[in-house]
């Protein structure tokens, strides 16, 4: 078997997706999901300028040599452009080793080792009023875990707040980031009374998450964990950037509270420090950042020696290809902890048809052969690619801060 032919597919049903369809002389073809959003073109550029000549007439079954030849042999190793590009190679590989076997992928990756995969949806309001109706609107779909994400006081434009943030991806002229606010003293003042009125309301059994996105210091972050421990927080994920891993012993050594990190990281060497002395309980790194199902098994396998559970990144700007990657993934782990399920608009659903469904909160990866999900290409043209970037963020002098 040979690959003959591959392309990138870049759309925008809502928001910006890049796709990589391998094609075989057998006729099979298979799917990637490279988008890394607001540097989409970077990633297009990386797969159709320097990976696409090199994959033309190999074996698409040896996915591991093909993903150490593109690994090593850039020489340039690592980073987001590089991984989520060799992510769509490994990702399409498998989708048609598993069609060819006549096996979804996680059957290929060891079979089920639960029925179902656990998700955890998006709740978030500028006051405790607007948080409590989406709250109850995510349970209502079923969720069984809610990020909970508010509005801070004095601050206009926050990360994760549906009414408030810019959305995150999509700018409304699309020319430059929109600028968001940022006080990490009224931050952390207002924090804790938002959990213990959500505790108030819901009660104790309601599995609760909140994301920082990497705006503390660690010694800000230790405060916030111990704070936060009354009111049993499943996690804290990125309290604090992560390029600065030594900083995290010092959030460990405060609190009990769990720790999640790992979206923006890239290989398993961003993690030696942080799982080989278990400073985190889970890693969220996503299947489309991280280089493909491949590597990713592997650090679970790596996590799994020190108890850290798997929690892989799932927002919008992961498209349903990495989704359903990431789904096959989550059934086979033994140490699978959570999968992030922000959901699609109803024309990205549309734009890739797949088998995964979503069903009381729980999410499966259906039983047809390799990933189960298609591309309409022909809806997808519709829908060209609109430039867009992420927010930023500035505190209230004009200092950027981490977005
Ligand atoms: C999450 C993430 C996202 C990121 C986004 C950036 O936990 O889901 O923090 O909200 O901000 O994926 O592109
Ligand atoms: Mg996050």
């Amino acid at each position: 078997m040979k690959i003959v032919d591959a392309r990138v597919v870049l759309t925008s049903p809502g928001r910006n997706f890049v796709t990589l369809r391998v094609e075989t002389d057998e006729g099979v073809t298979g799917l990637g999901d490279a988008t890394l959003n607001g540097r989409e073109l970077a990633v297009v550029g990386y797969l159709r300028d320097h990976v696409v000549p090199l994959l033309l007439g190999t074996d698409p079954h040896r996915i591991e040599d093909t993903w150490q030849s593109l690994y090593r042999g850039a020489y340039w190793r690592r980073g987001p452009v590089t991984m989520a590009a060799i992510a769509a190679v490994d990702v399409a590989l498998w989708d048609i080793k598993a069609k060819v076997a006549g096996l979804p992928l996680y059957q290929l990756l060891g079979g089920a080792s639960r029925e179902r995969v656990r998700t955890y949806g998006h709740a978030s309001g500028r006051d405790l009023p607007e948080l409590f109706d989406s709250i109850r609107a995510r349970l209502a779909e079923g969720y069984p875990a809610i990020r909970v994400q508010t509005g801070v006081p004095g601050l206009e434009r926050v990360y994760g707040v549906h009414h408030l943030s810019a959305g995150h991806g999509v700018t409304p002229d699309g020319a430059r980031p929109v600028v968001e606010d940022w006080d990490t003293g009224a931050y952390l003042r207002s924090l804790p009374g938002v959990f213990d009125a959500v505790r108030q309301e819901f009660g104790p059994e309601l599995v609760l998450l909140h994301d920082a996105h990497h705006r503390l210091t660690p010694i800000q972050a230790a405060r916030l964990g111990k704070d936060l421990e009354p009111y049993d927080l499943f996690w804290l994920e990125d309290c604090t950037p992560a390029e600065n891993q030594d900083g995290l012993r010092l959030v460990r050594r405060h609190t009990t509270t769990p720790l999640a990190i790992g979206e923006v990281f890239n290989t398993v060497f961003d993690y030696q420090t942080l799982v080989g002395e278990q400073l985190i309980d889970y890693v969220r790194s996503a299947v489309t950042h991280f280089g493909g199902v491949s590597p990713l098994r592997k650090l679970f396998d790596f996590a799994a020696q020190h108890q850290i559970k798997s929690a892989i990144h799932g927002p919008e700007d992961i498209s349903p290809v990495g989704m359903a990657a990431a789904i096959h993934l989550d059934l086979a782990i033994h140490n699978f902890g959570i999968q992030e399920y922000a959901g699609h608009t109803a024309l990205t659903h549309e734009v890739f048809p797949h088998a995964y469904t979503f069903t009381d909160g729980y999410l499966h990866p259906g039983e047809a052969p390799g990933l189960g999900i298609e591309l309409d290409e022909e809806l997808a043209s519709a829908h060209p690619y609109e430039p867009a970037y992420l927010p930023i963020n500035r505190l209230q002098d004009g200092t950027i801060h981490d977005w």
